[in-house]
Order: structure tokens, then sequence, then C-alpha cells
């Protein structure tokens, strides 16, 4: 395992020199001309007792978001449907709890997981914190991916989320490993955070053994009426080197480009792609925050001479 010191030189290479070693990884594993297009739901959206500093759906914070409750089954098939017609290959179904609790609601949620499942689509979902019998509950449902993120380093985790600990979300990942699940974790660039932050935060991905399957780098979304509103956004390199050392040190993940694609030009995310990054959510609207929709991603993977990995005939 890398240390964090070599994590560090990696990252700070000059950036012709970094850009070209995670443009080789890249090539060597994936097929660079091709991005993954997931796409996101909320299906519970907003109320969360949660206090994570940068996000829209904890009740705590006046952010305008309208909480709604668990979606219809017709209604997230609907979603699904689309998504599947635009390209994506990948539906995500988020719910804004704190974790997951046996009962009615999480039935209808592993009711949901099979139908999306059986339009031949992979399945991923994040709902908060779970045990080993949950996860695999879902695996059984036929989820593919479970997402749960440690979102940064361990120390500048616990400036911005007091309700549970860093120590909580590996435990979550443990239980969903060993459900036989794949995992789906990274982090939020942008917080605030110092760039030693950033290489811990990659450090602490490289400890999880194996890696996950999928890293989304997110750059924060700063949303009125959460304690990062105001937030400056990171300088656009700097962002583009975290994408390049993720790619390098997990040369077999999936690198995605997330949340905070609105603010980013063309070129910038080309740069993303250059670099290694090999996935991104389309559609309208993350969870509760506007993206790029799938008619924009298209025009863009064609000005790129990109294309869409695996889309699914319809
Ligand atoms: N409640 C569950 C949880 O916290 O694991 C699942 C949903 S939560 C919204 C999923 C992830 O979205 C968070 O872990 C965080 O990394 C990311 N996220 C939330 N708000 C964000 C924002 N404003 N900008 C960028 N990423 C954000
Ligand atoms: C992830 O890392 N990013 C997605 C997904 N996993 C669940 C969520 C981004 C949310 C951005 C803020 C919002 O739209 O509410
Ligand atoms: Fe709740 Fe997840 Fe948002 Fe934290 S990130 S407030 S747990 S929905």
């Amino acid at each position: 395992m890398p240390s964090t010191a070599e994590i560090r030189a990696i990252h700070d290479l000059p950036l012709p020199e970094l850009l070209f070693r995670a443009a080789t990884v890249h090539r060597a594993h994936w097929n660079p001309e091709e991005i993954q297009f997931c796409t996101l739901d909320s299906i519970k959206t907003g109320a969360c007792p949660e206090d994570c500093a940068y996000c829209p759906q904890a009740a705590r914070y006046d952010t305008g978001v309208k909480p709604e409750p668990l979606k219809e089954k017709a209604r997230v098939l609907e979603g699904a449907l689309a998504a599947r017609a635009a390209g994506s290959t990948r539906y995500c179904m988020g719910a804004s709890w704190r974790d997951v609790r046996d009962g009615e609601p999480f039935d209808q949620v592993l009711g949901i997981v099979s139908e999306v499942a059986a339009l031949g689509m992979e399945v991923c979902v994040t709902l908060g914190m779970l045990n080993v019998d949950q996860a695999r509950r879902l695996k059984a449902a036929g989820a593919t991916v479970y997402n749960h993120n440690i979102d940064s380093s361990r120390a500048f985790y616990e400036t911005i989320i007091s309700t549970r600990t860093f120590d909580d979300r590996l435990e979550t990942i443990r239980a969903v490993r060993e459900a036989g699940l794949e995992v789906c974790s990274g982090g939020i660039v942008g917080m605030g955070e110092k760039i030693d932050d950033r290489i811990h935060f990659l450090h602490e991905l490289t400890l999880l053994d194996p890696p996950p399957e999928s890293i989304p780098i997110n750059q924060l979304v700063a949303v009125e009426g959460t304690p990062l509103a105001g937030t400056e956004p990171p300088p656009p390199l700097e962002f583009i080197r975290m994408i390049a050392t993720a790619r390098i040190l997990f040369p077999r993940s999936r690198v995605r480009l997330s949340a905070g694609r609105t603010a980013m030009s063309d070129e910038l995310q080309a740069l993303a792609f250059f670099a290694g990054a090999n996935s991104l959510f389309t559609g309208d609207k993350l969870l509760t925050t506007p993206n790029p929709g799938a008619t924009r991603d298209h025009v863009l993977m064609d000005a790129l001479g990109m294309r869409v990995e695996g889309a699914l005939k319809v």
C-alpha cells in the first residue's frame, strides 16, 4: 500500500507528467473512448436527521428542499426506463435516511430494487448505514452495488459531520463487502479541506481491501442554507489532480466524475476523462440539485468523439 507521502508525491507531479501517467494506466485497463452513464433517483428526499454540512437534505438546514416520502414503485420504474433509454446502464437510488431500519419501507425498497434489476440495469442503492443482513437482502433482491462515501480524510470528516463517525462509515462498507455487494465509495472535493486531507482521503480508500469497485469524486455543490454555502469552488486543475491520482491508485476501479458538473466547462470535463474518469451521472438532477441533462451529455460525447459505454438496446 502506498504511504500518504507517496500519494502526495504522485498528486504533486508536474501536471503533464501526472496526466500522462494517469492516462497510461487508464488505457491499460479501460477503453478510454467510453464513458459509463449512470442516473440518480432520489427515492426518499429531505428531512434527514444527520448534520452533514454539505447536504441540502439535512432537516436542520433551511435549504428549500421539499421533503418527500418513499417514491412509489411505478414512478421509480418510469425514471429507470427513461434513464435506460437515454443510455444509462446503472440506476442509483438514494434515500435521505440515517440508516436502514427493517420494516415496511425497506421491504418496499427491496421490491423496487428487484424490478429495476429486471430492466437489465445495474442497480446501486445508497440508504445510509446498514448491517450485513440488510446488505444480503439487497443483494438477494438484485442490487449490484452499495454507495457509501467516506467523503474526506478522517480528520476533516469530523469537522463536517458530528452525528456519526468515520468508523461508522467504514463499518457499513465492511457489511456491504461481507454481503458480496460491490462497494461504491468516494468523496467530495471543495469543502474547504486542505490538499493533505484529500491525500488522506485517497489513502483511506487504499486501505479498503479490496478497494471500492467505483469511486465517485464529487465537487461540492454549495447549496444556500447549508453551512458550506458560499464556499469557493476548488481551482479546476486541483480537481483534475484528484481524478488523475485516483486513477493511478485504483487502476481497475471506476472513477466517477460525479456532482458539480454544471459548474465545469466541457474542456475541464474532457480533461477529467483524459485523466481517467470513466463514468458520470447524467439526467437533469442529481438527488436534489441540477445536473447536465442527457441531451447535453450526448452532445458532449459527440463533440469529444467518445461513446456511451454499453447502452442497452430498448
Ligand atoms: N443518506 C445516505 C448517505 O449519507 O450515505 C445516502 C445519500 S447521500 C446524499 C450520498 C452522498 O452524496 C454523500 O455521501 C455525499 O458524498 C454526496 N453529497 C451530498 N450532498 C452533496 C453536495 N452538496 N455536493 C456534493 N456531493 C454531495
Ligand atoms: C455520490 O457520490 N454522489 C451522488 C451519489 N453518490 C449518491 C450524490 C450527489 C448529491 C449532490 C447533491 C444533491 O443533488 O442533493
Ligand atoms: Fe442525510 Fe445522507 Fe444528506 Fe447526510 S448526506 S444529511 S446522511 S441524506
